[in-house]
């Protein structure tokens, strides 16, 4: 019976390209030098296709990115999908070698969600007119003002993190680090500033931002004159 060799075959990425969450998995492409691997295709936020039945059928949470394989699998979540790409070639780097370094990372990367990233996101959809008004059918204003809110604290909370280490989960950049970036993509598209006084992350995400893998996420998807 023909099998698909997962580390070779070609594989799609549902996705929205200046989205947050996307990125997140742009980053993890370029980190793992998966981007010739991949076709994109735009699922349009603001026209609510995320919310058609067609794309439900992909994701049940109707969220972007989705990452489809060659055999048909739909593998929806950020986490999720980077563990796959990191996966792939045998010799894990964003998501942990050791089972110390899993673990840590994993939590970081769940605590990034928690207390920033997703903190943003409902802030977006529920305190401002979010993707508009026929996408966002239900907002709850002082919801989404009290989550901004645990986003500023997240800040002070990543600040002292890595006032004592280069990355969010140690010594090594990872899927955590890429998690904060996300959040902090969010946080420039919503105006939300890094609170001045937290140096230590707007000096790292400076850095960050200077990395080939974040510069260059929106672009990936560019058409290249290339034959598709
Ligand atoms: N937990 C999901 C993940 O980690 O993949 C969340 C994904 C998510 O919220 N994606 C955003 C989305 O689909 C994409 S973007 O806003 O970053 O472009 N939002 C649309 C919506 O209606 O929630």
């Amino acid at each position: 019976m023909w099998q698909v060799d997962y580390r070779e075959a070609m594989m799609k990425i549902h996705d929205w390209p200046t989205g947050p969450y996307p990125a997140r998995v742009r980053i993890a492409l370029a980190e793992k030098n998966l981007q010739s691997r991949v076709r994109f295709v735009t699922v349009d936020l603001r026209r609510g296709e995320h919310k058609k039945p067609e794309f439900l059928a992909k994701n049940y949470s109707g969220t972007l990115p989705v990452l489809e394989l060659d055999d048909g699998t739909f593998l929806a979540e950020c986490t999720a999908i980077t563990e796959y790409l990191d996966a792939l070639d045998g010799a894990p780097t964003l998501t942990g070698r050791t089972p110390r370094e899993k673990g840590l990372i994993h939590m970081m990367s769940k605590r990034a969600e928690l207390e920033l990233l997703d903190a943003i996101s409902v802030y977006f959809h529920h305190a401002t007119p979010g993707l508009g008004p026929d996408v966002e059918i239900y907002q709850n204003a002082e919801w989404g003002l009290h989550q901004r809110d645990k986003a500023v604290r997240g800040m002070h909370y990543f600040d002292g993190i890595l006032k004592t280490q280069p990355f969010v989960a140690g010594e090594g950049f990872s899927m955590a680090d890429i998690t904060v970036i996300g959040g902090l993509i969010f946080a420039g598209l919503v105006k939300l500033p890094v609170p001045a006084e937290c140096e230590a992350l707007q000096a790292w995400y400076k850095g960050m931002l200077e990395r080939p893998s974040v510069r260059d996420r929106v672009a990936m998807s560019e058409p290249t004159g290339a034959p598709a």
